[in-house]
């Protein structure tokens, strides 16, 4: 196979050079050879080809301006299994509609051919830098958290977290008990999602759910006399089957329709359904969900990408808010290390792991925190998160509830505004129940985290 070292890698390109010069995204890849091949810099010099202008032979068709769009690795660290990528942003494809970029080809050049090359064992693409001049050609979010606090009547900023749970079972529950339960959490809870594969099955039409989840948030509203908001899934194959969705949920919610947000399965369904949604329904909320990203980010995983690199793709497509993990609080894998992930979508200069990001004022994407919480796991969450201004969904947290549904919803409000005043939680206990109720509905987190609760809250069985 041919050494493509001399054209494909040049290690006296210096990051600071590169980045100050605006025309290159960089990328950093865990990277290890496939034995029998190449030297660690031939192998990524092999790499930078296959993800740019070449492949494994020298091509007579190659001129010097396609040379001027090579990949180049700059810098490698074989110790730690480390290379870092420029690639020249004209590599990248643009609208013929309007001129503007595109995550999906992104993807294609940076975590394509380059996975499953023969000399490569693996690279995962650990983080990446896009330049000012070509992220702005990203749509970034129409919609956020802020709409949210709008609506709710929060303050605009730190209008804190956001209640919310996600309708459980799964899958299975028909229409009414299914708005049912929409209307006993929203007595305590502000958001409501579908349950990521909940759609138009055929024992719960959309056409007979909406209606009902409509009449149940009116009357919620009527009875609180607070808004509230519902997440509506609209993911599909068909774009137009997407698009027939958000309209008819658009329709029958009527005057309500800024209290619906838009959900799509964005990990299974691509960045281009993502888009879709993005750019039919710009004035709606959208909810990336990202179930299926743990086969290519968890940490076992040596191939694909990280959460990192997810969450600023999902951002620079325009999600408004994405599920982010529970950085270890919750049931799926997570890390404390895991707020790099809401920094990338929140702020307007993110520290990744590789890169240091400034987003020149494309708006933010919310973290969405879900996944085995209760109001018990919440606090320590917060604590490490270091604030509350997210979105939270608790499914069993608030369904599980041994007082039922609004109890629920109430118990994770309280947990978040313990926390907000900095009170001790046992304490805070003993003065709201449906707090106490948590304890006693999820035992086992609470004698994890609150060794000697019993005692304290009065609860001996
Ligand atoms: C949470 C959830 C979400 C997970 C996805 C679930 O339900 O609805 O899909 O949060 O994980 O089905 O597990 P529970 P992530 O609250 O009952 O666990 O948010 O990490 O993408
Ligand atoms: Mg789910």
């Amino acid at each position: 196979m041919l050494d493509q070292t001399s054209r494909y890698s040049d290690l006296s390109l210096k990051e600071e050079d590169l980045i100050a010069d605006g025309k290159h995204v960089l990328a950093a890849y865990k990277m290890k050879p496939a034995d029998g091949f190449f030297d660690y810099l031939g192998t990524a010099a092999h790499f930078c080809a296959e993800s740019s202008t070449g492949t494994n032979v020298q091509t007579v068709t190659t001129d010097d301006f396609a040379m001027g769009l090579d990949a180049i690795c700059y810098e490698i660290d074989e110790e730690n299994e480390l290379m870092k990528v420029a690639f020249p942003i004209d590599l990248f494809d643009r609208n013929i509609t309007d001129g503007r970029a595109m995550v999906v080809s992104l993807m294609t050049c940076m975590i394509g051919n380059n996975q499953a090359m023969g000399d490569v064992e693996y690279a995962k693409l650990l983080d990446f830098y896009v330049p000012p001049n070509f992220l702005r050609l990203f749509d970034g979010p129409a919609k956020g958290i802020k709409d949210m606090w709008r609506i709710l009547g929060r303050p605009l900023e730190n209008g804190g977290m956001i209640v919310g749970t996600i309708i459980k079972p799964k899958l299975g529950l028909r229409p009414k008990p299914f708005a049912d339960a929409c209307y006993q959490f929203w007595l305590g809870g502000d958001f409501i999602k579908n349950d990521e594969p909940q759609g138009n099955q055929v024992y719960a039409p959309m056409r007979e759910s909406i209606p009902l989840i409509v009449d149940a948030m009116k009357r919620a509203q009527d009875e609180t006399g607070q808004a509230k908001l519902f997440s509506a899934n609209i993911t599909a194959d068909d774009p137009a089957e997407m698009i027939a969705r958000g309209e008819y949920i658009l329709e029958e919610f009527g005057f309500m329709a800024e209290n619906v947000a838009f959900l799509v399965d964005g990990f299974v369904g691509g960045c281009g359904m993502i888009t879709n949604a993005r750019r039919n329904f710009p004035n709606q909320f959208l909810h990336y969900h990202r179930a299926g990203h743990g086969m290519v980010t968890g940490e076992e995983s040596n191939r694909g990408y990280t959460a990192l690199v997810h969450m600023k793709w999902a951002r620079m497509s325009g999600a408004s808010g994405i599920h982010t993990g529970t950085m270890g609080f919750g049931k799926m894998e997570g890390y404390k290390s895991d707020t790099v992930l809401a920094d990338a979508l929140m702020h307007d200069v993110s520290v990744g792991t590789h890169y240091t990001q400034p987003w020149e004022g494309m708006a933010p994407t919310s973290p969405i925190i879900s996944g085995g919480m209760n109001a018990v796991r919440l606090p320590g969450f917060f604590e490490n998160l270091g604030h509350c201004n997210v979105i939270q969904t608790s499914g069993g947290g608030a369904l599980g509830h041994k007082d039922g549904i609004a109890d629920g919803a109430k118990s994770l409000r309280q947990a978040y505004e313990a926390w907000q005043q900095g009170a001790d939680i046992i304490e805070f206990a003993k003065e709201h129940k449906e707090f106490a109720g948590a304890f006693e509905s999820f035992q086992s987190d609470a004698d994890a985290i609150y060794p000697g609760w019993r005692e304290k809250l009065g609860v001996h069985k």
